[in-house]
């Protein structure tokens, strides 16, 4: 069961320019920061709020680490902006799988290596009135959030 908004992705040229807009402007702080080099991105998560089900929302700002990336190429074609949503459950592998049989493409046979250790999935934009969606589950709460 999908039960959060857990983060909405937004692509930009640069990643502390990014930041510094959102801290100086919103008053949003970094909480976490990390390169994930299978997705080609760097990228800063800032806390909006925790939520009934003991996560969290995010902001995820992305900035590419090689032009061929994901969000390389969609950054050439549309300049900056958002790039995806995600919802958080508990159980990627159920609810991929359960999506999967209504048809809708899931990028990856299995979830893969995200932020702060979740496992994520992807659906197919195309397959979703055009936006790319993203189902994660967060690492277990005991473990640390790698700063
Ligand atoms: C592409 N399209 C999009 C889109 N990206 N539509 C809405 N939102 C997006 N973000 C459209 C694009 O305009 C084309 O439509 C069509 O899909 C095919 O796009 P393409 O440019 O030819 O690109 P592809 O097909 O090579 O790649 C598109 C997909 C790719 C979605 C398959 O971006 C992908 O695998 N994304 C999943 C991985 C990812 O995004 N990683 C970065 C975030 P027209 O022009 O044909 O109509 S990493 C992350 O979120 C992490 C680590 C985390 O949360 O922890
Ligand atoms: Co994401």
């Amino acid at each position: 069961m999908l039960t959060r908004i857990d983060h909405i992705g937004i692509a930009c040229f640069d990643l502390d320019r990014t930041v510094e807009f959102y801290r100086a402007t919103y008053g949003f702080e970094v909480f976490h920061s990390e390169v994930n080099e299978e997705q080609g991105v760097r990228e800063a998560m800032l806390r909006i709020n925790g939520t009934d089900d003991g996560g969290a929302s995010y902001l995820q700002l992305l900035e590419p680490t090689r032009e061929d990336s994901a969000v390389g190429k969609w950054l050439a074609k549309n300049g900056e902006g958002v790039h995806h949503i995600a919802f958080g459950t508990a159980d990627v592998d159920g609810d991929a799988a359960a999506i999967r049989d209504q048809g809708v493409r899931v990028l990856y046979d299995e979830p893969r290596t995200g932020s702060m250790g979740s496992r994520i999935t992807f659906l197919h934009p195309k397959d979703c009135h055009g936006v790319l969606t993203e189902l994660v589950t967060s690492a277990p709460p005991t473990a640390s959030h790698g700063d």
